[in-house]
C-alpha cells in the first residue's frame, strides 16, 4: 500500500474513512485503535479540515491561528486546504520561530501538476526589497530545505537531487536540532545536513515577519499551487519514529542499525525493500539489525534477531493502525568505491601486469581541482595510491585550475597523459606510469575555443596498425589521428562524430573487429547522468547509435552514473568499466567517487546492460600471473611460498593462507554435488545456502593418481563418483584410492553456476602437515 493512500487511516479521518468503507463493503479491516498522535512540543497545529472561512485554527492549544489570503478552497473532505496558485496563501503569526533552538515542519501535501517554480510550500523569516532577508523554507522543486540568516548564497541545505512528486499526496517533515537537519518524505530520511549552524529562533533574532504557508519570502517567486493538510510545527526534533508516526506510515521503517553497516542503510519504502551495504569481512550469516518503526508498531522477526543474510529476509510490520507490511531486507558486502576519497572521470588502463585508473581529483565547487593523482593494482581490486603526478600549479604554465578528466597511454617507451586543464586539453609525457610528467609543448594541444564546444575530456584509442586516436570534446565530439610523437596532429584531419544525446566523456574500444564509441549523457550534476555506445566499423565511424549501458539505481541509492572508461583482461574476454557516481552518501556533481563493474556481451557483438553495484567486483586474475595477496581467492599452493588451504571466511569465500602451513584454518563450508553430473565427469558443488563452488575455468575431481592436492585435510571438498547426487562430506584429497586433485585459480562461492565446473590435471606441490 502507498503511503497516501495509508495516510486515509489516520487519526481522525480514519475512523471517518474505515466507517464508510465497512458500510460499502470494501474493507476487511476491523476499525483498530488509533496509537496517541504526536503532540509534544507542538507549537502550531492547523488541520486545515474546516468548510469555510479564512481561518487556519491552529489544534495546538497556542492559539496561532493563520489567516487565508485570496481564495480559501476549502474540501470539508480531508483534502485539506486547495491553494490556486494565484492568491491562496496562509499567513502564520509573526515570530513563530522565536526561542527556538530544534523545530520540526511537517505537512502532507499534493503539489499541483502545473505548479509553477520557484515556489516555497512555507516560508518563514524576513522579506526586505522584495528579498528574502533570513529564513527557513521547503521546496519541491528539487526537494529541499533552507535555512539562511541572509540571502540565499549564505543557505544552509538539506537538500535531495530529485523533485518531490506531483499529483499524489506526499507527507514532508524537516527537522533540525544541533548542527543536524533532516529531510523526510513519507517519514523516510532522504537528505541529512550535518553541518547546519543556525538555529530557527535566530532568524532575524526571533523576529520574523514574513511567515507563510505556500507563499516564499521572495516576491518574485511563485505562489504554491496544490493542496495542504495536517500542517505543523514543532519546538523540537522529532524522533525519526515519531516522524513515521506523524506521517501515517505506520508500516515503514525509520532507520535500520547495525555495528557492521557500512553506509546507512537503503530504505525503498516505495517497494517495501532495504538493502544493507556492509563493510567486509562482515559474517552474513548472523546479523542483527535493529529497525526503527513508528510509534505503535510492531516487527517479526523482532529487531535484533540474529538471521541468516546470505539470502534475502524478509520481515512484516504491524502498524500501530494493524496494518501489515512485508519487507525484504538484503544485505551484501559493499568493496565500492574503490578509490578513497572523492574521484571522478576515472580512466583505467593496463600497461604491462599492472591496471592503472587516472581520475580527476574530485570535491571542489566548479570542479576546480588542480592536482591529476595515479592508482595502481595487479587485481583491479587492491588499488596502490602514487601520489600527484601532474599539478598544474608548478607543472604547467598556461593553466592554473580545473584538472578534469585524464587519459594516459603508451607509445615509444613513454607514457602520455592528456588532460583538461581550464577547459583546454593538455599533454605530458613520462618515463613511467606513476610520473613524474613534464608539458613537452608549454601550451595547450588543443586550446579552448578551437572547435565548438569545451575542449575536455580527451581519450586515446591505438587501432591493430599502431595508428592513435584522439577523442575529445563537450557537446560536441570529436576525433583526430595523433601523428606518431603523440603530441601533435593534423588540425586539418578533426572529424565530428557527434552522436544524438552525447555530452561528453568519449571513450573506444575495439572488440572482435568492431569498434565501440561510448560516451556520457546528460549534466554531470544530474542523477540521470549515464552511459551510451555506438558501433563502428572504423575507429572514426560511421556510428550506429545502440542505447544506454549504464544508468543510476535509486533502489541501491546510485546515482550519477557515468564519465567511464573500460579495459580488457588480457588473454580473455572479460571486460571491466570504471565508472563516477555520485559519493554515497550524500555526494552531487562535485562529490563523486569510483567503481568498477563488469561489462559484458551478447552474442551479436552488443553491449548488455551494466549491472551497477554496491559490491563492485571480486579480484581479477588473467591466468598468467598471481595477483596481489588477497582476501578473495585461493591461489595454486605451487605458487612460490602460498599454500592453498581453503578455509571460510565470513563471506563464504575462499580465502589464501600465503605465509605458512601452520596457518592453516579449517574451511567449514559443506557442499553438495549438484544432481545430475555423471561419474567421472566434471563435478559442481554447492554449499548449505545454494552458492557455487567456482573455480574460473578449471575443475576438481577424484583421480587415480596422486597429485597430492593440499586442502586441509578436515575440509569437506567433494568428488563423489557414481553418486552424483546428495549432500556429502568427505576428505578432501583421499577418496579410497582417488585424490581430489586441483589446478590453479581463484576459488569462490557465487550464486552463479557458470563455471562452477572442476577437472583433474592438479600439479598441486605437497606440503606439510597433508602431505
Ligand atoms: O570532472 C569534471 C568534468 O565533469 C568532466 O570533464 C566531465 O566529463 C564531467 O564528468
Amino acid at each position: 500500500m502507498r503511503p497516501q493512500n495509508r495516510r486515509r487511516f489516520r487519526r481522525g479521518a480514519a475512523a471517518v474513512v474505515v466507517a464508510a468503507a465497512l458500510l460499502a463493503g470494501t474493507v476487511g479491516l476491523s476499525a483498530p485503535a488509533q496509537a496517541a498522535d504526536v503532540t509534544d512540543g507542538l507549537a502550531l497545529w492547523y488541520k486545515l479540515d474546516a468548510t469555510s472561512g479564512t481561518v487556519a485554527v491552529d489544534s495546538s492549544g497556542n492559539g496561532r491561528n493563520g489567516t487565508v489570503n485570496g481564495t480559501a478552497g476549502w474540501s470539508g473532505t480531508g483534502e485539506g486546504l486547495t491553494f490556486n496558485g494565484s492568491d491562496t496563501y496562509i499567513k502564520v503569526p509573526d515570530n513563530i520561530m522565536s526561542g527556538m533552538n530544534s523545530i520540526t515542519v511537517s505537512m502532507d501535501v499534493q503539489i499541483d501538476a502545473a505548479q509553477a517554480t520557484p515556489y516555497f510550500l512555507y516560508g518563514f523569516g524576513n522579506t526586505s526589497n522584495g528579498a528574502g532577508n533570513g529564513y527557513l523554507f521547503t521546496t519541491g522543486d528539487t526537494f529541499r530545505t533552507a535555512i539562511t540568516s541572509g540571502a540565499p548564497s549564505t543557505e544552509q541545505n538539506t537538500r535531495t537531487s530529485t523533485a518531490l512528486p506531483r499529483s499524489v499526496w506526499k507527507h514532508v517533515t524537516y527537522t533540525q536540532t544541533g548542527t543536524t537537519g533532516v529531510l523526510y518524505r513519507d517519514g523516510v530520511e532522504v537528505a541529512r545536513n550535518t553541518s547546519v549552524t543556525l538555529t530557527p529562533g535566530s532568524i532575524g533574532s526571533g523576529t520574523t515577519t514574513a511567515d507563510y504557508i505556500g507563499k516564499s519570502l521572495f516576491t518574485n517567486d511563485k505562489l504554491f499551487k496544490g493542496k495542504m493538510r495536517d500542517f505543523r510545527v514543532y519546538n523540537r526534533a522529532l524522533t525519526p519514529a515519531e516522524v513515521l508516526m506523524v506521517s501515517g506510515n505506520t508500516t515503514g521503517i525509520a532507520t535500520v542499525t547495525d555495528p557492521s553497516l557500512k553506509i546507512a542503510a537503503l530504505i525503498d519504502d516505495a517497494d517495501s525493500r532495504i538493502t544493507l551495504p556492509m563493510k567486509e569481512g562482515i559474517d552474513l550469516t548472523a546479523l542483527a539489525p535493529q529497525f526503527t518503526l513508528a510509534q505503535g508498531s510492531s516487527i517479526s522477526p523482532a529487531s535484533g534477531t540474529p538471521r541468516d543474510f546470505t539470502n534475502p529476509v524478509t520481515y512484516q510490520v504491524t502498524g500501530s493502525d494493524g496494518t501489515k507490511r512485508t519487507w525484504t531486507v538484503s544485505a551484501q558486502i559493499m568493496r565500492s568505491p574503490v578509490l578513497p576519497g572523492l574521484t571522478a572521470d576515472p580512466n583505467i588502463v593496463r600497461f604491462g601486469d599492472t591496471y592503472y585508473i587516472y581520475p580527476t581529483t574530485d570535491g571542489f565547487a566548479g570542479w576546480s581541482g588542480t592536482q591529476f593523482k595515479a592508482y595502481s593494482s595487479k587485481d583491479l581490486v587492491h588499488w596502490t595510491d602514487h601520489g600527484v603526478i601532474l599539478d598544474l600549479g608548478p607543472d604547467i604554465g598556461w593553466a592554473d585550475s580545473r584538472a578534469w578528466a585524464p587519459t594516459a597511454t603508451a607509445k615509444n617507451g613513454k607514457y602520455y597523459l592528456y588532460y583538461s586543464a581550464d577547459t583546454s586539453i593538455g599533454v605530458a609525457v613520462s618515463d613511467s606510469p606513476t610520473g613524474p610528467f613534464k608539458d613537452p609543448l608549454g601550451k595547450p594541444l588543443i586550446a579552448r575555443g578551437a572547435y565548438a564546444g569545451q575542449m575536455i575530456d580527451p581519450d586515446v584509442f591505438t587501432d591493430d596498425d599502431g595508428q592513435s586516436y584522439l577523442y575529445f570534446g563537450n557537446g560536441h565530439a570529436y576525433v583526430v589521428p595523433l601523428n606518431d610523437d603523440m603530441v601533435s596532429f593534423d588540425a586539418s584531419k578533426v572529424t565530428e562524430i557527434t552522436p544524438s544525446g552525447y555530452n561528453e566523456g568519449s571513450f573506444v574500444i575495439k572488440r572482435k573487429g568492431t569498434y565501440y564509441l561510448m560516451w556520457s549523457e546528460n549534466d554531470t550534476r544530474d542523477e540521470n547522468y549515464r552511459v551510451a555506445y555506438a558501433t563502428g566499423t572504423s575507429p572514426t565511424g560511421p556510428w550506429t547509435k545502440r542505447g544506454v549501458i549504464l544508468e543510476k539505481d535509486l533502489s541501491l541509492g546510485i546515482k550519477g552514473t557515468g564519465h567511464h572508461s573500460v579495459v580488457q583482461v588480457p588473454g580473455t574476454d572479460d571486460w571491466y568499466i570504471a565508472y563516477h557516481r555520485f559519493a554515497i552518501p550524500g555526494g552531487d556533481g562535485t562529490h563523486r567517487e569510483t567503481t568498477i563493474d563488469k561489462l559484458t556481451f551478447d552474442t551479436d557483438g552488443l553491449i548488455k546492460k551494466v549491472v551497477p553495484t554496491l559490491s563492485s567486483i571480486d579480484p581479477v586474475s588473467d591466468g598468467t600471473t598471481l595477483p596481489t595477496n588477497t582476501t578473495r581467492s585461493l591461489r595454486s599452493v605451487n605458487f612460490p611460498g602460498r599454500y592453498a588451504v581453503v578455509r571460510s571466511d565470513s563471506l563464504g569465500y575462499l580465502d589464501p593462507v600465503t605465509s605458512s602451513s601452520t596457518t592453516a584454518v579449517k574451511q567449514s563450508a559443506t557442499f553438495t554435488v549438484v544432481p545430475g553430473l555423471a561419474d567421472g565427469s566434471c563435478y559442481s558443488f554447492r554449499d548449505s545456502s545454494g552458492r557455487y563452488l567456482r573455480h574460473k575455468d578449471f575443475r576438481i575431481r577424484a583421480d587415480a593418481s596422486n597429485g597430492t592436492a593440499l586442502f586441509n585435510k578436515d575440509a569437506t571438498y567433494c568428488a563423489r563418483p557414481g553418486s552424483a547426487t546428495g549432500s556429502v562430506s568427505l576428505e578432501s584429497y583421499n577418496y579410497p584410492g582417488r585424490y581430489i586433485r586441483h589446478y590453479n585459480y581463484e576459488l569462490r562461492l557465487d550464486t552463479y553456476q557458470d563455471n562452477a565446473t572442476f577437472r583433474a590435471d592438479s600439479y598441486f606441490t605437497p606440503v606439510s602437515p597433508w602431505a
